[in-house]
């Protein structure tokens, strides 16, 4: 059985080659992005077992990107291909303002996933559920699946990133609903800028207030330090990094916690784990291209205890 259970659209990623403007660069690359699939790829390359659920088109672009996240390790057997609606597809845009993300995923395929999506499996047999924000933004139907698994009596817990993306609904629309999901998940990722245009908080402290029911809030504060809020509050400083493409880091930083929390390790080792994950993905322009090892990481988890990070 898997260890997690990833749930969420996972489109065609187009990116420049080089970190340049879609308008101008004049090589691309063709991969898949999905926040969930990228928590599951990383999870994957650390050795955990773990599943992806989505639904895709009938469409070579479908069927390249499952393919390529089954090749990282990733069991695709929840996907479900629809011959009635597209692949979604996106582009990454960097800029000197940071990078931007266009959208072509308006009536995609993993937009029809409806409160009904996998009601015939037993969702809590994985040990964690993870899912995010994104989903309940991109349709209507996808946002009663996302109710319906975080409402029904369960005996697994769900790992939710609030991942809120302004491309597809804004702050004022988006902030009730994800503090309401956020609320009814047990453990919770979000960006303390993410939180602070949301809900008008300003420190980690404020988030936990805000979000007093999961067992643990994980905020993160960029290239500062993160923090997990649980019974006890857990700081461990950013590693510094130069940043190539941010886009991913965030998935990378719960894949890390999470296999952390899957490993019984404190919240100061599941931070350090987060870190690290992202400070590998923030040096790249792929979401997750070459997603470190366990062996790697526990490499860089010494040197970093020893000082030397
Ligand atoms: O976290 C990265 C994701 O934002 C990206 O892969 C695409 O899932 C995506 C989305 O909906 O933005």
């Amino acid at each position: 059985e898997a260890e997690v259970l990833c749930l969420g659209e996972t489109m065609s990623l187009v990116a420049p080659a080089d970190p340049l403007p879609l308008e101008r660069a004049p090589s691309f690359t063709l991969s898949a992005g999905g926040a969930e699939s990228n928590v599951a790829v990383h999870l994957a390359s650390l050795g955990h077992r773990v599943r992806w659920a989505s639904r895709v088109g009938d469409d070579p672009l479908g069927r390249r990107l499952v393919a390529s996240i089954a090749d990282a390790g990733v069991d695709t057997g929840l996907v479900e291909v629809r011959t009635d609606a597209p692949t979604g597809v996106y582009f990454k845009d960097p800029g000197p303002e940071g990078t931007r993300v266009h959208y072509y995923r308006a009536g995609s395929a993993a937009s029809t996933m409806d409160h009904d999506f996998l009601a015939d499996e037993d969702v809590d047999a994985a040990r964690v559920l993870h899912i995010s924000g994104i989903t309940p933004a991109v349709s209507e139907s996808c946002d009663r699946l996302i109710r319906r698994l975080l409402t029904r009596p369960r005996r697994a817990p769900i790992s939710f990133d609030v991942n809120h993306r302004p491309a597809l609904w804004s702050a004022r629309q988006a902030a009730p609903v994800l503090a309401e999901l956020a609320q009814l998940a047990d453990v919770v990722f979000v960006g303390l800028d993410e939180a602070a245009t949301l809900w008008g908080v300003k420190t980690a402290a404020d988030v936990r207030e805000l979000l007093d029911s999961p067992v643990t809030v994980v905020v993160k504060d960029g290239a500062e330090a993160a923090y997990a809020l649980g019974e006890r509050t857990t700081v461990v400083p950013a590693p510094s990094v130069e940043v190539v493409e941010p886009v991913g880091a965030g998935d990378a930083f719960a894949a890390g916690f999470l296999s952390g929390l899957l490993r019984g390790e404190d919240d100061e080792r599941c931070l350090r784990r987060g870190h690290l994950l992202a400070a590998h993905s923030l040096r790249s322009t792929e979401d997750h291209s070459a997603a470190p090892d366990a062996a790697s990481v526990d490499r860089w988890l010494a040197l970093d205890e020893q000082g030397w990070g």
